[in-house]
């Protein structure tokens, strides 16, 4: 069917090239209903125009966030024409039919790419603009919509050569492109959002990857995906492994905790050693002292340089992967003497604060564990209150525990791990292999603190603990068996502060 255009709607953002379609409209005698700008263009032209407002009788709105949203615009495009019920309505609302429509889009995508800030970015995206489209193309039995000014020349031989009127065909051309207009339209602005949403970082490195040599075991493929190079810096050994790689981000999240010159050792995501000291080769010294023997094959980390005295402490044993903020020359020079040992530099990257893992089918998302607290987020529970030294070794075990597999106890001493029960299925487990480790190693551990990840279901980690010379005990709190905990400190004369917040790590 033809249909004779009678009235059309102009809204144009950008207003190139339109001067001749509507001297040809003008021409046929078309009655012209427009917005604002592009009401005035049309004017300046010297054609006839009506505005938008004198239809809808009502003012653009919103800074004009609302000009064309209106029934009295929306219904004369969406109307069908020969449906009695639909034109009676039209009459009964005094609606005009409008069979054409032209839109240019506010420009989305050429605001993003100019660098404009967030609110005027948001601003641009067009809503009674991408509306009159999706309408009038959904009419387009109908209605013409023009929805590029790329066709401005098309619609222009149209209606000179076939005196105003469109064939079906054409109009349902017309409405293809105009939905693959807004189509693309709201692909760019779910880009925007998309790259714009809190993990742009983690978003842009998961682009990468990189196959491993193997993944747990030998047997296993692996593949890493991420950007390790924006990471590290690699000055020495072969690739990081699987396995070092989870040792690797299990140590970069432990060192995040220590600002005073600290190293960590680590083997199977748990600290081995960890000590904080004035200077690194101290800090060396203490973490190794505290597990010598799980020490060998560890990642080692630290957040301060890397003198040759520490350096040359640290090659005497044999480590995987060692990482620091920077080295000395001459600590470099001891370090990559030895070729399969990994020497990194580790560079400031933001890094992603949620965790994922694939499970059953699907997979699990939790925001990253990041917080530790301090002395000031600790309440004493006891008769006795834990000293100032106490506090602070109860902070460092917390920052342990927090970061070591459950069920876990931590015991620290003066700014140094003495020795930690890990992932043990029962929580007197952990205390028990902790005091056994601790003394295998050489520590006493009267006058030093200990740590819990999780409340204490019974009273008998705090006896243990109590009757082997531990001082101050840390835990979240929160049992229904808490008054048993604390009357056992109670009896034994030692300090138990809560802190309310869990620290499982699974
Ligand atoms: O802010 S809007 O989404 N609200 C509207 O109701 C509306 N109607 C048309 N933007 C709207 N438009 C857009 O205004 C058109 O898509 C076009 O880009 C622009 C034309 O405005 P003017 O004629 O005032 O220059």
């Amino acid at each position: 069917q033809s249909v004779q255009i009678k009235n059309a709607l102009i809204s144009v953002y950008y207003k190139d090239n339109l001067e001749p379609i509507i001297h040809e409209l003008n021409r046929l005698g078309v009655k012209i209903y427009s917005t604002g700008g592009t009401e005035t263009f049309i004017r300046d032209l010297g054609v006839d125009v009506i505005a938008v407002e004198d239809l809808t009788s009502y003012p653009s709105i919103l800074g004009g966030r609302v000009k064309t949203l209106h029934p009295k615009v929306f219904g004369g495009i969406l109307s069908r024409r020969g449906l009695d019920s639909d034109e009676q309505q039209l009459a009964q609302y005094e609606i005009p039919e409008i069979d054409l429509v032209i839109v240019d889009l506010y420009p989305f995508e050429e605001t993003v790419n100019s660098g404009a800030n967030q609110d005027d970015i948001i601003e641009k995206i067009d809503i009674g603009g991408i509306s009159l489209i999706r309408a009038a193309a959904k009419n387009y039995k109908d209605v013409v919509i023009l929805a590029s000014k790329d066709d401005y020349g098309i619609l222009e031989d149209i209606l000179k050569t076939q005196d105003g009127s469109t064939t079906i065909d054409q109009r349902r051309k017309f409405a293809q492109k105009a939905f693959n207009i807004s189509s693309n339209y709201d692909t760019h602005i779910f880009q925007y959002f998309d790259a714009t949403e809190p993990m742009p970082v983690f978003k842009q490195s998961i682009q990468k990857s990189q196959t491993l040599r193997y993944g747990e075991n030998p047997h296993q493929k692996g593949t890493f995906y991420g950007n390790l190079e924006a990471m590290f810096t690699k000055l020495n050994g072969k690739e990081l492994s699987y396995n070092n790689l989870v040792d690797v981000d299990a140590a970069v999240s432990l060192i995040d905790e220590f600002t005073e010159p600290t190293i960590a050792i680590l083997k199977h995501t748990n600290a081995c050693g960890v000590a904080t000291r004035n200077f690194i080769k101290e800090a060396w010294v203490d973490a190794l002292a505290c597990d010598p023997v799980s020490a060998f094959g560890g990642v080692i980390i630290a957040n301060d340089e890397i003198n040759a005295e520490t350096a040359t402490e640290i090659d005497n044993i044999f480590y995987e992967v060692l990482i620091a903020p920077a080295y000395t020359d001459e600590a470099l020079n001891i370090l990559t003497a030895k070729k399969n040992r990994i020497v990194l530099i580790r560079n400031r990257v933001e890094l992603p604060l949620k965790q994922f893992k694939t499970l059953l089918n699907g997979v699990i998302e939790q925001d990253k564990d990041l917080v530790v607290e301090g002395p000031d987020q600790m309440t004493s529970v006891t008769d006795v209150k834990p000293t100032e030294q106490e506090l602070k070794d109860l902070h460092f075990a917390n920052k342990l525990v927090k970061h070591t597999k459950s069920n876990t106890i931590v015991i620290a001493k003066n700014n140094q791990l003495l020795a930690s029960g890990v992932g043990q299925t029962s929580r007197v487990d952990a205390m028990k292999q902790a005091l056994v480790k601790a003394a295998e190693f050489g520590f006493d551990v009267k006058g030093a603190v200990m740590a819990s990840d999780a409340f204490f279901p019974f009273p008998d980690c705090v006896e243990i603990g109590a009757d082997a010379g531990i001082t101050a005990v840390l835990q979240p709190g929160g049992s229904i068996n808490d008054k048993l905990s604390v009357a056992k400190c109670n009896e034994k004369g030692i300090a138990m502060v809560t802190t309310g917040v869990r620290h499982f790590k699974h």
